[in-house]
């Protein structure tokens, strides 16, 4: 139960104490705004609209086909998969701010592949960046292309593109749109779960545009160290042979340093995401297992750990050195990865002593998922003993634990953590998400409330859980930051998935109370956050009702009113003295952003008597209209204009000198003023 001002509930109960009261005051979370357009590509203007070739590509309007209305955009004349429509998106586009862009696509004959992209350029460099991966399409309907773009650095050019992946067939496109629901500011007032969770270190993956704006600002906030999510894998490190980039990296790693995070390097060796030239021999034939393809394929990979893990020395403290080798439908539990078609298991065996000499300071890792599953489980403990019995330096086993709401079991996972404890080493949680969805078949367009409530309960036990093992456990990461960037969005299939602490616009969710005060969670939680809704039953029932809008006085000189609405407020007056015998108090309120129509807000109260505060309730004016939405660090009730804010459970003693803080987001029309007063346990404060 959430509680009322202790001092208001004594009245009601001293006045009125036959009268059943049930109430529910509920401050909604921020409800999605509608996305703001910024591109908008229709050909019905008889023109192309701005759009040209990426080379010497034929760009045409046309009315041979059209998405909507009469017109599109057809693109001939290509001689390359690569050629094809492309518009200038450098004064459209900001560094930080995440776009959906749209395209529809139609083959003019044939069929191929399309895909979504944009080139970038900085300092004459060109990089680019998929935003839609290969799409089928036929000439016989038209196929939409839609994925989210970040741009997270400064660039002198930036450009979209629609090409191909095999054919130069000619295609149409038309209705492109690129649009962006504005970001909300992080919630500043909320404890840090970095600070919450002691035992070791708390992690989230990233990608490069997550270095930005609020999603920097939250990265920051709540954790202590960073996985690039693919900035340090093969491809990205070694896209040619002993051609050697770092530009996805090095500007998350630049970050990490500047801001004290510790980084998680993964991963030097995978079968997923190597380029093919990895695994060709000096033939030119896909390598099988010879000891001249053996050989090379090691001296490749020597190579490639002696560069990328010397470029970055001590910045990189952890490495998974090998990522998911083990396949226990194997009887041998060895994954059949080109890498062990070629070499067996010497590739781990290479891999290790490599990087423990380019790396000695770092803790390297073995890394694999479903470790929680018995049977991989189990070959993972066979191999890691084996090879540590052989020298090869292994510290630590990572366990990757995406896992859902309803899989695995707190008693599967600890399972999983008590096998590896006899091995003596390091165990890490790498990659942790909890999917909302327990099958395939499942899509829900809004998370339902009820799997965002057993995903706070997951994160509450597993977290729980993991803190009992301080020992062994070395640090926690989470497989993303917030839900508007999750791989699971698209694997095992497409839909919208939330898996991650925050939402899609970054605020808190009950999975993250789960961790950081488990007490916060809701029971009856609202759909997308937990929205700090005060639930109030003051019992015992009787016969009394209170009509709507009755309103009653009691004495001394509490008023209560009930609306129709079922909203109370409940506001002791002046006369009446504060239950914790102090009347000292500075309040210092502060708008931290402002955005058409809402604000985020933050209160600190200052204990400047000489008695603690043991709870508190602070009462003020929005004269302007404006309406809390949102509070976190304490229970918001707001009737009109009055709101009032009683401490959460962790906030309320005070001490005399000291102070506490919470936050809130807040909606307002036409003006913001400032609340001139304050009261706090019915007592006049000085405003600071
Ligand atoms: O998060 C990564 C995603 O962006 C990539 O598309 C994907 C492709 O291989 O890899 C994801 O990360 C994987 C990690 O490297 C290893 N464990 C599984 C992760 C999720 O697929």
């Amino acid at each position: 139960m959430r509680a009322l001002p202790r001092l208001a509930i004594a009245a009601l109960l001293v006045a009125i104490p036959a009268a059943a009261v049930t109430v529910t005051v509920s401050a909604h979370a921020a409800e999605d705004p509608t996305p703001i357009t910024v591109l908008t590509s229709d050909f019905e203007d008889g023109t192309a609209q701005g759009w040209g070739g990426r080379s010497a590509e034929t760009v045409a309007h046309s009315t041979a086909q059209a998405h909507g209305g009469t017109g599109s955009l057809l693109i001939s004349g290509r001689t390359a998969a690569w050629q094809g429509p492309s518009l200038d998106v450098l004064d459209t586009f900001e560094k930080g701010t995440a776009y959906t862009i749209s395209v529809w696509v139609r083959m003019d004959s044939g069929s191929d592949n399309a895909r979504l992209s944009v080139e970038r350029r900085t300092g004459g460099v060109a990089a680019y960046d998929q935003v839609v991966g290969n799409t089928a399409v036929t000439s016989g309907s038209w196929v939409n292309l839609t994925g989210r773009y970040t741009l997270a650095t400064d660039v002198e050019f930036l450009r979209v593109y629609v090409e191909t992946a095999s054919t130069t067939n000619s295609f149409h496109i038309d209705d492109v749109t690129a649009s962006y629901v504005p970001a909300l500011p992080i919630q500043t007032g909320i404890p840090s779960v970095k600070d919450v969770v002691t035992e070791f270190p708390v992690g989230a993956a990233i990608t490069g545009a997550e270095i930005v704006t609020e999603h920097g600002q939250l990265l920051t906030k709540h954790f202590s160290t960073v996985t690039p999510g693919n900035a340090l894998k093969w491809d990205a490190t070694e896209p040619s042979e002993n051609t050697f980039t770092y530009a996805q990296a090095d500007p998350l790693m630049a970050f990490a340093k500047a801001n004290g995070l510790k980084v998680r390097g993964h991963t030097l060796v995978w079968h997923n995401q190597t380029p093919s030239w990895v695994f060709t021999g000096a033939d030119g034939q896909p390598m099988t297992a010879t000891a001249e393809d053996k050989t090379l394929l090691l001296a490749r990979l020597e190579n490639h750990i002696r560069n990328v893990a010397a470029h970055y020395g001590t910045d990189i403290g952890v490495w998974d050195v090998v990522n998911e080798v083990i396949d226990e439908s194997q009887s041998d539990g060895n994954r059949r990865s080109n890498w062990y078609n070629v070499t067996g298991l010497d590739y781990i065996r290479t891999a290790f002593r490599v990087a423990r000499e380019v790396a000695p300071h770092a803790v390297l890792c073995i890394n694999d998922y479903n470790t929680n599953v018995a049977a991989k489980r189990d070959h993972l403990f066979n191999l890691v003993s084996t090879l540590k019995a052989e020298g090869v330096p292994i510290d630590c086993v990572g366990h990757q634990m995406h896992i859902n709401v309803n899989w695995p079991t707190i008693a599967e996972t600890e399972s999983m953590l008590t096998k590896f404890v006899p091995l003596n080493i390091d165990q890490q949680i790498t990659e942790m998400d909890v999917s909302i969805y327990t099958s395939n078949s499942e899509n829900f367009t809004t998370p339902p409330a009820d799997r965002l409530l057993k995903q706070a309960y997951v994160y509450r036990d597993m977290f729980a859980l993991f803190r009992k093992y301080p020992g062994e456990i070395t640090s926690v990461t989470l497989w993303g930051l917030a839900d508007d960037n999750t791989w699971l969005d698209t694997f095992p299939v497409t839909r919208k998935d939330a898996p991650l602490l925050f939402d899609t616009r970054l605020q808190a969710k009950q999975a993250y109370w789960g961790v950081a005060d488990p007490s916060k969670i809701e029971t009856s939680p609202s759909p997308s956050s937990p929205s700090p809704s005060a639930s109030v039953s003051v019992s015992p029932s009787a016969s009394v009702s209170v009509s709507p809008s009755a309103s009653v006085s009691i004495s001394p000189s509490a008023s209560v009113s009930i609306s129709p609405s079922a909203s109370v407020s409940i506001s002791p007056s002046a006369s009446v003295s504060p239950s914790t015998g102090t009347s000292s108090c500075a309040v210092t309120y502060r708008v931290t952003g402002s955005w058409p129509g809402g604000f985020q807000g933050e209160v600190k109260i200052a204990n400047t008597g000489t008695a603690a505060y043991s709870g508190w309730t602070l009462d003020w004016q929005f004269t302007g209209g404006q309406r809390v939405t949102q509070l976190w660090g304490g229970t918001p009730a707001q009737t009109g204009t009055a709101v009032t804010v009683t401490n959460a459970s962790w906030n309320g003693n005070v001490p005399a000198g000291g102070s506490t803080t919470f936050g809130f987001l807040g909606s307002w029309t036409g003006s913001n003023p400032v609340p001139a007063a304050f009261t706090l346990n019915g007592a006049t404060c000085a405003v600071r």
